[in-house]
C-alpha cells in the first residue's frame, strides 16, 4: 500500500473497498434511513448553514464538539455496524463513532480543515468511505499551503488517514461547476477521551 502523502503522515486509498453492488445498496439505505440535518456552523464568528447535511453516530455517551457545534450520537443501525465491521477490520482497531455527510449535489462541500479535535487523541485514525458519486478530495500542507496532493474519492472506496497527518495536513472537499449527484461520506473515528 503506499502512502499518498510524501512527508509527517500517512494516508492509503482502497479504491474498490466495497464491491459495486454492496455500494449501490449502502447509498440507498444510507441515503433514505439517516437522519439527515442541515445544522448551522460558527465561521469567523458568524452563524451559516453547514454545506451539506450531517448526520453523527456512536456508541452512547461519546458526545462530539465538532466546528462549534456539539453532537450527540445516535445508536449505530445494521447498515451502519456492517460497515463499521468491514473497515475495522482493514484498519485494525475498533471506532466509536461517525460522522456522516451527505453532499447532496455539486455545491455542496467541505471547507479546510483538520480532524485535531482533543477527544481524537494525539494521533487520530480515521477511516473515510464514500459512495455515490465521486468527488474530489484534497490535501494541503498547513505549514506550507503551496504543498498539495488530490484524489478521487470514488463509489465504494476507503481512505485511512493516520499517523501525524491531522497535525501537518489540512483537507477539504471543494465545490465543483460540474452538475453531480449526491455523495455520502462515513468517517469513522475512535474519541479517547469526552
Ligand atoms: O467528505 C469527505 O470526504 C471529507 C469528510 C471530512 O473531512 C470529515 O468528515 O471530517
Ligand atoms: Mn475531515
Amino acid at each position: 500500500m503506499q502512502n499518498i502523502l510524501p512527508i509527517n503522515g500517512e494516508a492509503y486509498y482502497y479504491p474498490d473497498f466495497f464491491s459495486k453492488t454492496a455500494s449501490d445498496a449502502f447509498f440507498i439505505e444510507l441515503q433514505k434511513q439517516v437522519n439527515w440535518k442541515q445544522e448551522p456552523i460558527k465561521l469567523f464568528g458568524k452563524e451559516i448553514m453547514q454545506p451539506r447535511l450531517t448526520a453523527w453516530y456512536g456508541d452512547e455517551n461519546k458526545a462530539y464538539s465538532y466546528s462549534g457545534i456539539t453532537m450527540v450520537p445516535d445508536a449505530w443501525s445494521p447498515v451502519l455496524l456492517q460497515i463499521k465491521n468491514s473497515v475495522e477490520a482493514i484498519a485494525g482497531i475498533r471506532f466509536t463513532s461517525a460522522l456522516l455527510n451527505y453532499y447532496r449535489n455539486q455545491q455542496d462541500s467541505m471547507g479546510w480543515h483538520r480532524d485535531n479535535e482533543k477527544e481524537l487523541g494525539e494521533y487520530p485514525i480515521i477511516a473515510s468511505v464514500s459512495f455515490g458519486e465521486s468527488r474530489e478530495f484534497q490535501f494541503r500542507y498547513y505549514s506550507d499551503k503551496t504543498i498539495k496532493r488530490a484524489l478521487l474519492l470514488t463509489h465504494g472506496s476507503l481512505l485511512l488517514m493516520s499517523g501525524s497527518t491531522q497535525h501537518y495536513w489540512e483537507h477539504a472537499l471543494p465545490k465543483r461547476t460540474r452538475t453531480m449527484g449526491g455523495r455520502i461520506n462515513l468517517t469513522f473515528r475512535k474519541i479517547i477521551s469526552s
